[in-house]
């Protein structure tokens, strides 16, 4: 059934509730000499590109590649739009590696037609933190689908992994393959709900007006939460303090130092916005909440083209409730005149989904580690790591 996954270290189907099978890496690394040299072999008429993202032409050539071809939800009507600064951040994280960013080129054209990248990860599993990569963006262009290459991207991003000595792999994906170690749901909660039923990414409810439903996802003008103000760069120790314990309670999760936390949580515009609330008496840092910025198309709408999609990140909650600070977050996106703030269902976001309006999605995403084994799959809730 899966010819190319059955081949890889990975947990497989078959393998589900066998006991005696151990948590942890499934291969042991082989010496770097071992590694094979040489990139894998493409089809004719194909080559291998390693892409310098800082580069304007190589970031329009892959921002054009996922525009026009990235993921789709299951009725074809949305494709995330991934920014060109946010494909810059997101590849370009602290100790990252430019060969682990790949394309492929039509050698007669040097059309851009397919795309994998990885970043490194330091990864806690349980109580060991792993060295691992990040693998996204994955795509192959449509008109070249079916034809068996994206294991050969996968095959070249893990040689290009290994060669910097790394052996483990996480990643998210919408399909099923061997074996998710949780699988989560897609909440979304309305910001702009006539613009929303109007490009039918939700449904006037049953014996709902659109006035009502207006009224219904209204929210105030402004924050309730005193002291709750955008992160800044002096923010840095405090948050990774407040971070790092808020992320121990969870059985995967990213172990973040301050030049992680800088990267990855240091608001950008139209990239990451990051806020805390700082006590009005004692000015610590007691909580976090932040979220990116993933746009996607409207396909085929005569009146819009672009959702505008606030997407929940890391949010910590130790004085301020969860609740309330979320409802802030829905606020400041409200303000910022996004369409929809949406979330998984990880970490501790199961305490204010209903009751902040969420609705659940159509769409999963399921979690997977390459390499290493866990005995049993995580409850969404386990999980303290949200990729791009
Ligand atoms: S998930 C988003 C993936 N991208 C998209 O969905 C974009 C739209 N779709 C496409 O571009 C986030 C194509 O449909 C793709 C497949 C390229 C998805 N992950 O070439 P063939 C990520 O980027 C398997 C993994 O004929 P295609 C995470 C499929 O099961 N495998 O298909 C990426 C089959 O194998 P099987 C996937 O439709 C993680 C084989 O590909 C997959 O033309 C990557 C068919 O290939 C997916 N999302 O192209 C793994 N979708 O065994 C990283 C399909 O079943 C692993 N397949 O026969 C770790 C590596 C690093 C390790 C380091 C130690
Ligand atoms: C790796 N980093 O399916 C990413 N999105 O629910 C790759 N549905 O937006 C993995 N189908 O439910 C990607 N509206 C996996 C996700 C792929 C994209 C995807 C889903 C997630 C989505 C929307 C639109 C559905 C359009 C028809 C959806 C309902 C919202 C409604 C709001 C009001 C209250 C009830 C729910």
């Amino acid at each position: 059934r899966h010819k190319f996954w059955e081949t890889q270290p990975v947990g497989q189907f078959k393998d589900i509730g066998d006991s005696s099978l151990s948590e942890g890496p499934i291969e042991v690394p082989i010496p770097l000499s071992e590694v094979k040299q040489e990139p894998y072999n493409l089809p004719d008429h194909y080559e291998w590109v390693t892409c310098d993202i800082n580069s304007e032409k190589m970031c329009d050539e892959v921002y054009n590649l996922l525009a026009h071809n990235y993921v789709e939800d299951d009725e074809n009507m949305f494709r995330f739009k991934y920014s060109r600064e946010f494909l810059r951040w997101a590849l370009q994280p602290p100790g990252y590696f430019r060969s682990w960013h790949i394309g492929v080129r039509v050698k007669s054209t040097k059309k851009m037609v397919a795309f994998i990248t990885g970043v490194p990860a330091r990864i806690r599993v349980r109580d060991e933190v792993v060295h691992m990569a990040e693998i996204n963006f994955l795509c192959v262009h449509k008109k070249l689908r079916t034809k068996r290459l994206a294991p050969v991207m996968i095959k070249e991003v893990t040689r290009r992994v290994h060669l910097e000595n790394m052996w483990q792999a996480a990643y998210t994906a919408g399909v099923i393959l061997p074996t998710p170690i949780a699988t989560c749901q897609y909440w979304h909660r309305s910001l702009n709900p006539k613009k929303l039923i109007d490009v039918g990414f939700s449904r006037l409810g049953a014996r709902m007006t659109m006035s009502r439903t207006i009224k219904l996802y209204k929210l105030p003008e402004s924050t309730i939460t005193p002291g709750f103000r955008k992160m800044e760069i002096h923010d840095v120790p405090a948050v990774t303090r407040l971070i790092r314990t808020y992320l121990s309670q969870f059985v995967v999760a990213p172990d973040f130092d301050e030049n992680d936390v800088e990267h990855w949580l240091l608001p950008k515009e139209d990239v990451i916005d990051s806020y805390l609330v700082e006590s009005p008496e004692t000015h610590e840092v007691t909580d976090f909440c932040s979220f990116y910025t993933l746009p996607s198309t409207i396909l085929g709408h005569p009146n819009y083209s672009l959702l505008k999609a606030a997407y929940s990140f890391y949010n910590v909650s130790i004085v301020t409730p969860l609740l309330q600070l979320m409802n802030d977050a829905l606020i400041v996106a409200k303000q910022k005149d996004y369409d929809v703030f949406n979330a998984l269902d990880v970490m501790q976001n199961e305490t204010f989904l209903r009751e902040l309006k969420f609705g659940q999605g159509d769409g999963k995403l399921h979690y997977y580690l390459y390499n290493y084994r866990i005995r049993n799959a995580l409850k969404p809730s386990e999980l303290g790591l949200v990729l791009l």
